[in-house]
């Protein structure tokens, strides 16, 4: 019983002297003390036979306890001693909590470009790009919008070049991927050609909920011997079951464009209103996500490929409605107003 107050004694003294203690040496000196081969504890220890039967057990035990509990108690001054002197040191705290590490990933915008571009590939179509930066003759002439076509009213155009003598530039931001069918078709004349365009294009108009002046399109043409309307039908139909589902409500109807006949537009339902009406739809229930139809005669004859021999279908989609549809977002502005907290969602 003695024994055993003497050594709750012992054990007291020693933590308290350890809580004090500030430098390796010290806690050196601590350990030799208190749990060294000279210690009062370990005497007591090696004393143990010498005690009757009794008292040996109770005593044993409670000496070791005390030793596992010192030595604990060491272990833990001195990883507070490191970290003290660590802090000031470095002036780094290790105690706190780390910082977050943010990785970055791909704009959704991106992400719908690859996954069209994808989709496409696995329907046999190559994916290439094309410039930003396009001569009229591209983005208008060879797609049978000559200089006084009124569909040129419709592409409200950024020019990067001065007038020239009679008044006409020619350089100016794409307002449309269409350009690369004829750059396509006139470098490799020799159909079939299946190819899909992702790319960035530009107009020069006002903003709203479902309109940007920098927006992406994928362009898409295929060129063979006997496409018809329905292989267009039917590839697009099957790119928006893949892409929305098999249960979104999809209308193709007829439409106009230059270079295309047949023309035709495909709309998806309005995932916001559910084909309801509401801002985003411009209250008719359905987004219009491309423009499309059949390569005009006069596109095909321009590259030097005989329309009468092959025929073609084209397709431009308007990339960010298609992720407006999908996750129903209300205004096309969010994806460029740099906001992370609508970013990071995707
Ligand atoms: C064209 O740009 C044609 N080049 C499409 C085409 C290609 C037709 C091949 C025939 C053959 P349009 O101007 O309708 O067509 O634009 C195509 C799609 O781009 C639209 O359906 C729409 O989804 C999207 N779009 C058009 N203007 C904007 C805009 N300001 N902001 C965001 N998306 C737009």
């Amino acid at each position: 019983m003695t024994e055993n107050v003497s050594i709750e004694n012992l054990k007291q003294k020693a933590l308290a002297e350890l809580a004090a203690l500030m430098t390796e040496e010290a806690l050196e000196a601590w350990r030799v003390a208190y749990l060294g081969k000279k210690s009062d504890l370990n005497t007591i220890l090696r004393g143990l036979a010498n005690l009757p039967v009794e008292e040996r057990k109770s005593v044993g035990a409670g000496a070791n306890v005390v030793r596992e509990e010192l030595e604990t108690a060491l272990k833990t001054r001195e990883h507070a001693i490191n970290e003290e002197s660590l802090k000031a040191v470095s002036g780094i705290d290790i105690s706190l909590p780390g910082r977050p590490w943010l990785s970055g990933k791909l704009h959704p915008v991106t992400r719908i470009v690859n996954e069209i571009s994808d989709i496409f590939s696995s329907l046999g179509f190559s994916v290439i790009e094309g410039p930003e930066v396009e001569l009229d003759r591209y983005n208008f002439d060879a797609l049978n919008i000559p200089k006084e076509h009124p569909a040129r009213d419709t592409m409200q155009t950024f020019w990067v070049d001065q007038a020239d003598a009679s008044g006409d530039r020619h350089i100016l931001l794409r307002t449309h991927t269409s350009p690369m069918q004829v750059r396509f078709m006139e470098k490799y004349k020799e159909p079939p050609i299946r190819i899909v365009v992702p790319g960035r294009v530009f107009r020069y108009e006002a903003t709203d909920a479902s309109h940007m002046p920098m927006f992406h399109q994928i362009e898409g043409l295929m060129v063979d011997r006997n496409v018809s309307l329905a292989d267009l039908k039917g590839t697009l139909f099957e790119f928006a079951r893949r892409f929305f589902g098999p249960d979104r409500r999809v209308r193709f109807r007829c439409d106009f464009f230059p270079f295309v006949e047949p023309g035709v537009e495909m709309a998806i339902e309005c995932a916001v209103c559910k084909g309801a009406g509401c801002r985003l739809c411009g209250d008719t229930g359905w987004l219009e996500i491309l423009g499309a139809g059949m390569v005009h005669p006069k596109v095909l004859e321009g590259v030097g490929i005989d329309p009468q021999t092959y025929t073609g279908f084209a397709f431009g989609i308007g990339v960010e409605r298609l992720p407006m549809l999908r996750y129903g977002i209300d205004d096309i502005r969010l994806f460029y107003a740099n906001d992370l907290r609508f970013l990071r969602q995707f």
